[in-house]
Formats: C-alpha cells, structure tokens, sequence
C-alpha cells in the first residue's frame, strides 16, 4: 500500500487472505514517496517469491500501475477511498492503463481490497488443490448466510 494511512482499507484484504490460509507480506511502498522502494520491490517481486501482488492507493494512486511496469506477476490494484475525491481520482488513476501493462482493478474502498484478497486467492488457488476447497468452502459459507426473506429491522 502506499501509505500507513491505506492500511485500514487494505487490511480487509489481509483479513481474507488470513481466513484463507493464504500466506502475504504486508508493505508500504509509495510511488511518490519512496520510489527507489518501490523500484527494488516491482523489480524483484518475482524473484523474491511473490506471485500476485495487490496494490492499494488513493489520490494520485500511482503505485498499482508503476508496480505492474515492474513485473510480470499478476498485479490487482485497489483504488483506497481519498479525503477529497471520495476514491474517483484513485480509480481513474489505476484503471485506464495503456495496453501491454494490465492492472486488475476492483472497486473503491474496503470492498474492493476484500475482493482483491479473493481474487488473489482464486489466482492462486489454480495450482493448489487445498486452497480451492478452502476458497469453495468460503464461497458457500458467504451464499448460506443470505437470508430468502428479509427480517424486521430492530426498533
Ligand atoms: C497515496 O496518497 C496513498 O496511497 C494514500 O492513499 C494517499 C494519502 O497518503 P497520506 O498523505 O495519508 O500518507 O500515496
């Protein structure tokens, strides 16, 4: 993530990820900011043994796209929700990447980073038999808690 101030967000990710059983490195790497971290990052994710990265910014949120010029692994970004723009400047700045530099974008804000931690696993889970029958499993935990009919709200 870009900031410490992403972390709030961009710990729902962490949260699937943790349910899911699937192992991460949680960082702060800010394009503006720290951009020879980001560099050392983008450039040996790979080789450092990452396989999906995801990519939380908000504001001018470069991060996402510069970390995708970076490496070949499967990058998702996740457009954290700004002060000023309420996150429409973080989305707009991680979905329209040129053609040859894919970012997987997901929606503003705390659902988006869930689904990225998904998404992340459901990636992952293509070459690992035990994370599909725990992904599956969550899937269907999510579908049985929803009600058919709805209940009275409390008063
Ligand atoms: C971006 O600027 C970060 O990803 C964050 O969402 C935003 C604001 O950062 P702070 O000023 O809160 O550190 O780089």
């Amino acid at each position: 993530m870009g900031s410490q101030s992403d972390w709030p967000t961009m710990t729902k990710a962490a949260a699937v990820l943790d349910e899911l059983g699937v192992s991460y490195d949680a960082r702060i790497v800010s394009a503006h900011r720290t951009p020879d971290r980001l560099h050392e990052f983008g450039k040996n994710a790979a080789e450092n043994g990452f396989q999906v990265v995801i990519a939380g910014a908000g504001g001018a949120a470069h991060l996402p796209g510069m970390i995708a010029a970076l490496t070949h692994l499967p990058v998702l970004g996740v457009p954290v929700q700004s002060r000023t723009l309420s996150g429409l400047d973080s989305l707009l700045s991680i979905v329209q990447m040129p053609a040859g530099v894919p970012t997987g974008t997901l929606a503003i804000g705390d659902a988006g980073a869930t689904n990225a931690g998904i998404m992340a696993a459901s990636i992952l889970a293509l070459n690992d038999a035990a994370l599909t029958e725990r992904l599956k499993a969550y899937r269907a935990a999510q579908t049985g808690k929803v009600a058919e009919k709805p209940s009275d709200p409390e008063s």
